[in-house]
Protein backbone atom coordinates (compact mmCIF):
# COMPACT_ATOMS: atom_id res chain seq x y z
CA UNK A 1 0.00 0.00 0.00
CA UNK A 2 0.86 3.67 -0.74
CA UNK A 3 2.24 5.64 2.64
CA UNK A 4 2.21 8.77 1.13
CA UNK A 5 3.37 9.58 -2.45
CA UNK A 6 5.86 7.64 -3.62
CA UNK A 7 6.07 5.95 -0.68
CA UNK A 8 5.48 1.97 -1.39
CA UNK A 9 4.96 -0.70 1.23
CA UNK A 10 4.34 -4.26 0.18
CA UNK A 11 4.52 -6.77 3.22
CA UNK A 12 5.99 -10.29 2.82
CA UNK A 13 6.75 -9.52 -0.18
CA UNK A 14 10.37 -11.86 -0.05
CA UNK A 15 9.97 -15.67 0.13
CA UNK A 16 11.37 -17.39 2.85
CA UNK A 17 13.87 -18.75 0.76
CA UNK A 18 14.80 -15.38 -0.22
CA UNK A 19 15.06 -14.28 3.42
CA UNK A 20 17.64 -17.11 4.03
CA UNK A 21 19.85 -16.51 1.01
CA UNK A 22 20.01 -12.44 1.89
CA UNK A 23 21.13 -13.01 5.60
CA UNK A 24 23.66 -16.00 4.29
CA UNK A 25 25.10 -12.86 1.63
CA UNK A 26 25.14 -10.46 4.27
CA UNK A 27 26.91 -12.82 7.06
CA UNK A 28 29.75 -13.09 4.39
CA UNK A 29 29.53 -9.01 3.86
CA UNK A 30 29.60 -8.21 7.40
CA UNK A 31 32.42 -10.43 7.90
CA UNK A 32 34.08 -9.60 4.82
CA UNK A 33 36.83 -7.08 3.63
CA UNK A 34 35.29 -4.29 5.43
CA UNK A 35 33.35 -5.78 8.49
CA UNK A 36 30.16 -4.50 9.86
CA UNK A 37 30.87 -1.90 12.53
CA UNK A 38 29.30 1.03 14.33
CA UNK A 39 29.32 3.89 11.87
CA UNK A 40 31.01 7.21 14.05
CA UNK A 41 29.47 10.69 13.88
CA UNK A 42 31.85 13.58 12.86
CA UNK A 43 30.77 15.09 16.39
CA UNK A 44 31.69 11.86 17.78
CA UNK A 45 28.94 9.72 18.13
CA UNK A 46 28.46 6.19 17.40
CA UNK A 47 25.75 4.97 15.96
CA UNK A 48 23.81 2.15 17.88
CA UNK A 49 22.92 0.25 14.43
CA UNK A 50 26.08 -1.65 12.74
CA UNK A 51 26.13 -1.48 9.19
CA UNK A 52 28.23 -2.58 5.72
CA UNK A 53 28.87 -1.02 2.80
CA UNK A 54 28.75 -2.73 -0.90
CA UNK A 55 29.55 -1.26 -3.84
CA UNK A 56 30.24 2.16 -2.51
CA UNK A 57 31.44 2.84 1.40
CA UNK A 58 28.97 5.31 2.92
CA UNK A 59 30.06 7.57 6.08
CA UNK A 60 28.24 10.87 7.11
CA UNK A 61 27.85 12.65 4.77
CA UNK A 62 29.74 11.11 1.75
CA UNK A 63 30.31 7.57 -0.57
CA UNK A 64 33.91 6.47 -1.16
CA UNK A 65 35.27 2.88 -2.82
CA UNK A 66 37.21 2.41 0.63
CA UNK A 67 36.18 2.06 4.15
CA UNK A 68 38.51 4.69 5.34
CA UNK A 69 36.93 4.99 8.79
CA UNK A 70 37.41 1.12 9.74
CA UNK A 71 40.43 -0.11 7.76
CA UNK A 72 40.87 1.48 4.53
CA UNK A 73 39.92 -1.66 2.47
CA UNK A 74 37.86 -1.41 -0.40
CA UNK A 75 34.14 -2.62 -0.08
CA UNK A 76 32.78 -5.52 -2.03
CA UNK A 77 31.54 -5.36 -5.45
CA UNK A 78 27.72 -4.39 -5.85
CA UNK A 79 26.35 -8.20 -7.27
CA UNK A 80 24.28 -8.08 -10.68
CA UNK A 81 21.65 -10.55 -9.05
CA UNK A 82 21.19 -7.54 -6.20
CA UNK A 83 20.48 -4.75 -9.15
CA UNK A 84 18.00 -7.36 -10.69
CA UNK A 85 16.38 -8.03 -7.28
CA UNK A 86 16.37 -3.65 -6.93
CA UNK A 87 14.57 -3.61 -10.63
CA UNK A 88 11.66 -6.34 -9.50
CA UNK A 89 10.89 -4.18 -6.44
CA UNK A 90 10.99 -1.39 -8.27
CA UNK A 91 8.45 -2.84 -10.82
CA UNK A 92 6.38 -4.63 -8.19
CA UNK A 93 5.97 -1.20 -6.23
CA UNK A 94 5.18 1.06 -8.94
CA UNK A 95 3.92 -0.74 -11.62
CA UNK A 96 6.33 1.12 -14.02
CA UNK A 97 8.45 -1.06 -16.75
CA UNK A 98 10.75 1.03 -17.97
CA UNK A 99 11.59 3.53 -15.00
CA UNK A 100 12.41 -0.50 -13.21
CA UNK A 101 14.40 -1.52 -16.56
CA UNK A 102 16.17 1.77 -16.05
CA UNK A 103 17.28 1.53 -12.35
CA UNK A 104 20.75 0.55 -11.34
CA UNK A 105 21.61 0.88 -7.66
CA UNK A 106 25.06 1.02 -6.93
CA UNK A 107 25.06 0.78 -3.13
CA UNK A 108 23.68 -1.11 -0.30
CA UNK A 109 23.40 -0.18 3.39
CA UNK A 110 23.09 -3.08 5.35
CA UNK A 111 21.68 -2.27 8.78
CA UNK A 112 22.26 -4.17 11.55
CA UNK A 113 19.70 -3.57 14.48
CA UNK A 114 19.50 -5.54 18.01
CA UNK A 115 16.95 -5.33 20.52
CA UNK A 116 17.97 -1.39 21.98
CA UNK A 117 19.68 -0.14 18.22
CA UNK A 118 17.20 2.66 17.10
CA UNK A 119 17.78 4.77 14.16
CA UNK A 120 16.68 8.56 14.90
CA UNK A 121 15.20 10.51 12.34
CA UNK A 122 17.28 11.70 9.34
CA UNK A 123 16.86 12.63 5.41
CA UNK A 124 19.11 10.22 2.88
CA UNK A 125 20.47 13.12 1.31
CA UNK A 126 24.39 11.97 0.80
CA UNK A 127 23.88 10.45 -2.82
CA UNK A 128 23.83 12.32 -5.82
CA UNK A 129 21.02 10.98 -7.35
CA UNK A 130 17.49 11.74 -6.78
CA UNK A 131 15.93 7.49 -8.00
CA UNK A 132 14.57 5.75 -5.49
CA UNK A 133 15.46 3.73 -2.73
CA UNK A 134 14.59 -0.02 -2.53
CA UNK A 135 14.21 -1.35 1.32
CA UNK A 136 13.65 -5.07 2.83
CA UNK A 137 13.61 -6.14 6.12
CA UNK A 138 14.59 -9.59 7.67
CA UNK A 139 13.98 -10.54 11.36
CA UNK A 140 13.06 -8.75 14.12
CA UNK A 141 9.63 -6.66 13.59
CA UNK A 142 10.26 -2.79 14.07
CA UNK A 143 8.45 0.57 14.34
CA UNK A 144 9.64 2.44 11.16
CA UNK A 145 8.47 6.51 11.01
CA UNK A 146 8.16 8.02 8.00
CA UNK A 147 7.64 11.55 8.56
CA UNK A 148 7.11 14.51 6.06
CA UNK A 149 10.02 16.58 4.13
CA UNK A 150 10.26 19.99 6.72
CA UNK A 151 10.76 18.60 9.78
CA UNK A 152 12.19 15.74 11.94
CA UNK A 153 9.21 16.22 13.70
CA UNK A 154 5.15 15.85 13.55
CA UNK A 155 3.10 15.16 11.22
CA UNK A 156 4.77 11.78 10.57
CA UNK A 157 2.62 7.62 10.75
CA UNK A 158 3.96 4.97 12.34
CA UNK A 159 4.41 1.38 11.01
CA UNK A 160 5.78 -1.61 11.81
CA UNK A 161 7.89 -3.31 8.88
CA UNK A 162 8.29 -7.21 9.27
CA UNK A 163 10.46 -10.03 7.72
CA UNK A 164 10.15 -9.67 4.47
CA UNK A 165 8.86 -6.50 4.05
CA UNK A 166 9.80 -4.42 0.54
CA UNK A 167 9.80 -0.64 1.20
CA UNK A 168 10.36 1.51 -1.78
CA UNK A 169 10.70 5.08 -1.40
CA UNK A 170 11.10 7.06 -4.33
CA UNK A 171 9.60 10.28 -6.17
CA UNK A 172 8.10 12.70 -3.42
CA UNK A 173 8.91 10.60 -0.85
CA UNK A 174 12.77 10.21 -1.62
CA UNK A 175 13.53 13.07 1.00
CA UNK A 176 11.27 12.40 3.71
CA UNK A 177 12.22 12.37 7.23
CA UNK A 178 12.14 8.94 8.63
CA UNK A 179 13.39 6.49 11.47
CA UNK A 180 13.64 3.23 13.35
CA UNK A 181 12.38 4.17 17.00
CA UNK A 182 11.51 0.64 18.12
CA UNK A 183 12.82 -2.86 17.07
CA UNK A 184 10.50 -5.76 18.98
CA UNK A 185 13.29 -8.16 19.93
CA UNK A 186 12.44 -11.83 19.99
CA UNK A 187 9.63 -11.71 16.95
CA UNK A 188 12.30 -12.97 14.23
CA UNK A 189 11.33 -16.47 12.73
CA UNK A 190 14.90 -18.51 13.52
CA UNK A 191 13.90 -20.15 9.97
CA UNK A 192 15.22 -17.08 8.04
CA UNK A 193 18.50 -18.05 9.64
CA UNK A 194 18.26 -14.51 11.59
CA UNK A 195 18.13 -15.91 15.31
CA UNK A 196 17.72 -12.51 16.63
CA UNK A 197 17.99 -9.13 15.40
CA UNK A 198 17.05 -7.04 12.52
CA UNK A 199 18.52 -6.60 9.35
CA UNK A 200 17.41 -4.21 6.87
CA UNK A 201 19.10 -3.69 3.10
CA UNK A 202 19.01 -0.69 1.07
CA UNK A 203 19.83 -0.33 -2.15
CA UNK A 204 20.53 3.24 -3.68
CA UNK A 205 21.93 4.91 -6.78
CA UNK A 206 24.98 7.03 -5.53
CA UNK A 207 25.51 9.16 -9.31
CA UNK A 208 29.15 8.63 -8.58
CA UNK A 209 31.54 7.33 -11.15
CA UNK A 210 35.09 6.15 -9.79
C1 LIG B 1 16.28 0.94 8.16
N1 LIG B 1 17.44 2.58 6.92
O1 LIG B 1 15.27 0.34 8.45
C2 LIG B 1 16.14 2.15 7.28
C3 LIG B 1 15.33 1.77 6.12
C4 LIG B 1 19.13 4.20 6.42
C5 LIG B 1 17.75 3.87 6.82
O2 LIG B 1 16.96 4.76 7.02
O3 LIG B 1 19.35 5.37 6.07
O4 LIG B 1 19.98 3.29 6.41
S1 LIG B 1 15.57 2.78 4.66
C6 LIG B 1 14.46 4.00 4.83
C7 LIG B 1 14.47 5.12 3.87
C8 LIG B 1 15.49 5.40 3.02
C9 LIG B 1 15.40 6.49 2.15
C10 LIG B 1 14.29 7.27 2.12
C11 LIG B 1 13.33 6.95 3.00
C12 LIG B 1 13.39 5.91 3.87
N2 LIG B 1 12.24 7.72 3.00
O5 LIG B 1 12.11 8.54 2.09
O6 LIG B 1 11.43 7.55 3.96
O7 LIG B 1 17.42 0.62 8.56
FE1 LIG C 1 17.62 6.51 5.97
Amino acid sequence: MEISPGAVHLPGWLTPEQQRELVTACRAWATGPVPIRHTRLPRGGVMSVQTVCIGWHWQPYKYTRTADDVNGERVAEFPDWMVQLGRRALLDAYGDTEGAAAYTPDTALINFYDGQAKLGMHQDKDERSSAPVVSLSIGDTCVFRVGNTETRTKPYTDIELASGDLFVFGGPSRYVYHGVPKVYEGTADPATGLASGRLNITMRVTGLTD
